[in-house]
């Protein structure tokens, strides 16, 4: 299948959800090798041996393994809707910072609150609370924008960041949709109810070397 670009991912993985949201959003078709963290494929780590999903291999051999450099590559294909603010460049400062504090300080704080009992020097509230000072500003942002992050519209800065805020609120739901962040809860649960998120959410097989291709 040299003719599609290879994505190795991992479902419930946020990182590798932004990167099938911004393949899908921009119609960019990939034959999907659904991996196993515990058990990756050899052929993934000879690619990318840092081992993290989601890796993205295009026909021309080169590899990209961040999941916001996937995005920006298959925005770059497809953009429909500006997703990458070309009409704004100014504001593309403001998607960079967003997103450099969900996966360098909110995912740190995300990860304890998520699995605080490997974190048993604080209680799980702590954390929850940790992550709730980015999660203001969100919020912040979310009410002056009419429901998204940088301008009145969707951007790449929420599809790159709601995967994220999503598991939170699913670590306890009913703490999450009862909170004073009415905002929030309206952009997981569009999110989560949006066409594009069960389009790339389906149970995929795990890949095996020998299977034909998915693609998706
Ligand atoms: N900076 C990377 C982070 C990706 C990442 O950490 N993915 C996790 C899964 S959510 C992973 O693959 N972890 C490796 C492991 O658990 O073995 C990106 O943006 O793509």
């Amino acid at each position: 299948m040299a003719d599609f670009p290879v994505l190795y991912s991992f479902r419930r993985c946020p990182y590798a959800m932004r990167a099938r949201l911004a393949l899908a959003y921009s119609q960019t078709q990939v034959e999907l090798r659904e991996i196993v963290l515990r058990n990756k494929p050899q052929a993934m780590l000879d690619v990318s041996p840092k081992g993290t999903v989601p890796v993205l291999v295009l026909p021309d051999g080169r590899v990209l393994e961040e999941s916001f450099d996937i995005m920006r590559w298959a925005l770059r294909q497809n953009d429909p809707q500006d997703w990458l603010l070309n009409s704004e460049p100014e504001l593309q400062w403001d998607i960079q910072g967003l997103i450099q504090e969900n996966d360098f300080v909110f995912k740190q704080h995300l990860d304890r609150y998520k699995y605080f009992d490997r974190h048993p020097e604080r209680p799980q509230s702590y954390y929850r609370d940790e992550c709730m000072v980015s999660l203001a500003k969100l919020e912040a942002r979310l009410a002056a924008n009419q429901g998204y992050l940088v301008l009145p519209r969707m951007s790449l800065a929420d599809m790159a960041i709601v995967p994220f805020v999503r598991q939170f609120a699913h670590v306890d739901r009913d703490w999450f949709y009862t909170n004073d962040y009415p905002h929030l809860q309206a952009w997981v649960k569009g999110f989560c109810e949006s066409d594009l998120f069960k389009q790339v959410m389906p149970k995929f097989a795990t890949w095996q070397e020998s299977d034909s291709s998915l693609i998706f």
